[in-house]
C-alpha cells in the first residue's frame, strides 16, 4: 500500500499545480519580437550574473562591455560556472532552467547549448516555458519613456492577453523637469512649474498611455531618500496627477522602494544598489489617500517588517514580492513567514522580475519550493492547535497567494 501523502507533499502538490499570475516582470508580449529575450546567452548576461562575474574576473570593465553579447556570455560562464562552483541563487537559476529543458549543463558546452536554443521555434518556445513554469499570466513593465518600446506601441501590436501591461513612470516622477520636455515633444502642453494646466496635461498623458497599452496599474521605483509629502516635484506630481489618475481609472499605484540607481556606473545595468527607506512616506500616502490603493515592495531587508506593519494598519496597501536582492531562498523564507504571521494570506509573496523568458522556470520553481516550506510549517502549527486544514482550504489559500489576492486588490482588468 502506498504510504499516505505527508502534509508537505500535499502542500507541494497544490503549490506546484496552481498556475501563477506573475505580477512583475520585464518580459514582453511575444508580439514585440526582439524585445522578448530568451536563450542561453541572455540567461548568462542577466545583470544579476554580470555583477557576480565581475567579482571573479580581472577583466577591465571596458573590455567586457565592448565584447559581443556571446563573448560576454562566455566570460560569465567561465568565471561563474567553470572557474568556481555556481552556488549563488542567480547561477543556480541557470542550471534549474537548463535542467527543466532536459539539458545537462555538465555535459554540454556553450556552443552545444546555443545550438539547442537556436533550434527552438519562438512561438512554441513561449508556450513551453509558460507551461514548465506554470505561469498563467504576466505583468510586463511598460515605459513610454523607453524609445525602443514606445516605437513598438506606436505600431499598435496585436496582443497576447496573458501578457498584461503595467505603466512604468519613473522618469515622470523622478526626473522632472527633464521629463516635462519629453512630454512637450509628444504634444502635451506641460510647463516646468506646478500648475493646474500642467497637472491636467500630465493626466492626459497618463490616460492616453493607460488606454493605449491597456495597463492595469501604474508603477514606480523609488530611491531610499523618497519622502512624502515633501516640497518637491515628486509630491505635486503624485498629488495633482498620478493619484487622481489612479482614482479615475480605479487602479493601484505600485511602489518599489529602496533602489539606489547607479552606485557603480561601471557595472551599467548591474550597478544599482540598495538603501533603507523611511517608510513614513508610505504610511503618509496610505493615510492621506484612503481612496487610492498602493502595491508595495521594499528592496532593503531592514524595511520588510515595517512594510508588513503598515499593511496591518492600511487595507489600501498590498505588499508584494521579494524583490531583486531579497529574491534568495533564505530571505524569501524569512519575509514570507513574517508576512503570513502578520497578514495571513492577504498579500502576494512573490513576483519573478524575469527579464529573460526562460528565467520564469527557475524563478517559479525556486519560489514555489520556498512557499511550500513556509505554508507547511504554518499548517503544521495549526494542526497542533487542533485545526487541520482541508485540501480545499489549502487550494484556496495557494490560489490567493499566487495571484488571487492581487487580482482582488487591483480589480479586474479594465475594459479600456
Ligand atoms: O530586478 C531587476 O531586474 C532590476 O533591475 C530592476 O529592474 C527592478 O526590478 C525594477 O523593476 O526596477
Ligand atoms: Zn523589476
Amino acid at each position: 500500500m502506498p504510504s499516505p501523502e505527508t502534509l508537505e507533499q500535499r502542500v507541494a502538490r497544490i503549490v506546484e499545480s496552481t498556475p501563477v499570475h506573475d505580477i512583475h516582470t520585464h518580459l514582453y508580449d511575444p508580439g514585440f519580437g526582439s524585445l522578448l529575450l530568451w536563450g542561453i546567452d541572455e540567461l548568462l548576461v542577466y545583470h544579476y550574473l554580470v555583477s557576480e562575474a565581475f567579482r571573479q574576473m580581472d577583466r577591465p570593465f571596458d573590455q567586457f562591455w565592448s565584447a559581443s553579447r556571446s563573448e560576454q556570455a562566455e566570460f560569465v560562464w567561465q568565471a561563474l560556472f567553470i572557474d568556481h562552483s555556481p552556488v549563488s541563487e542567480a547561477c543556480r537559476g541557470v542550471l534549474t532552467t537548463l535542467q527543466a529543458f532536459g539539458l545537462d549543463a555538465r555535459k554540454q558546452d556553450l556552443p552545444t547549448l546555443r545550438t539547442w536554443f537556436a533550434a527552438q521555434q519562438p512561438g512554441e518556445f513561449v508556450e513551453r516555458v509558460l507551461q514548465l513554469a506554470h505561469v498563467q499570466s504576466i505583468c510586463m513593465t511598460n515605459s513610454p519613456f523607453d524609445d525602443e518600446e514606445r516605437a513598438f506601441w506606436e505600431t499598435r501590436p496585436s496582443r497576447d492577453s496573458r501578457f498584461q501591461a503595467a505603466l512604468r513612470i519613473d522618469p515622470l516622477l523622478l526626473a522632472w523637469p527633464e521629463s516635462a520636455a519629453r512630454l512637450r515633444s509628444w504634444g502635451y502642453a506641460v510647463g516646468n512649474e506646478p500648475s493646474a494646466g500642467t497637472a491636467d496635461e500630465v493626466r492626459r498623458f497618463l490616460a492616453d498611455w493607460t488606454r493605449r497599452i491597456r495597463s492595469r496599474f501604474c508603477m514606480v521605483s523609488l530611491p531610499p531618500s523618497f519622502a512624502y509629502p515633501a516640497a518637491n516635484d515628486t509630491t505635486w506630481l503624485l498629488d495633482q496627477a498620478v493619484l487622481p489618475h489612479c482614482r479615475e481609472f480605479g487602479q493601484p499605484l505600485a511602489l518599489m522602494l529602496g533602489v539606489k540607481r547607479a552606485v557603480n556606473p561601471q557595472l551599467r545595468m548591474a550597478g544599482d544598489g540598495v538603501g533603507r527607506s523611511d517608510l513614513t512616506a508610505l504610511q503618509n500616502l496610505c493615510a492621506s489617500h484612503p481612496d487610492n490603493r498602493f502595491l508595495a515592495t521594499c528592496l532593503a531587508r531592514e524595511n520588510q517588517h515595517e512594510l508588513v506593519v503598515h499593511a496591518r494598519k492600511f487595507r489600501n496597501l498590498h505588499p508584494f514580492g521579494c524583490w531583486w536582492f531579497t529574491n534568495t531562498p533564505q530571505l524569501i523564507t524569512e519575509i514570507t513567514t513574517m508576512r503570513l504571521e502578520l497578514l495571513g494570506t492577504s498579500f502576494t509573496p512573490q513576483h519573478s522580475d524575469a527579464r529573460v523568458l526562460d528565467q520564469l522556470i527557475y524563478k517559479w520553481r525556486h519560489s514555489r519550493a520556498v512557499l511550500t516550506g513556509c505554508l507547511t510549517e504554518k499548517y503544521a502549527a495549526l494542526a497542533v492547535a487542533g485545526w487541520t486544514v482541508t485540501e480545499a482550504e489549502i487550494t484556496r489559500d495557494v490560489a490567493e497567494l499566487m495571484g488571487g489576492a492581487f487580482d482582488r486588490f487591483c480589480g479586474l482588468p479594465a475594459q479600456l
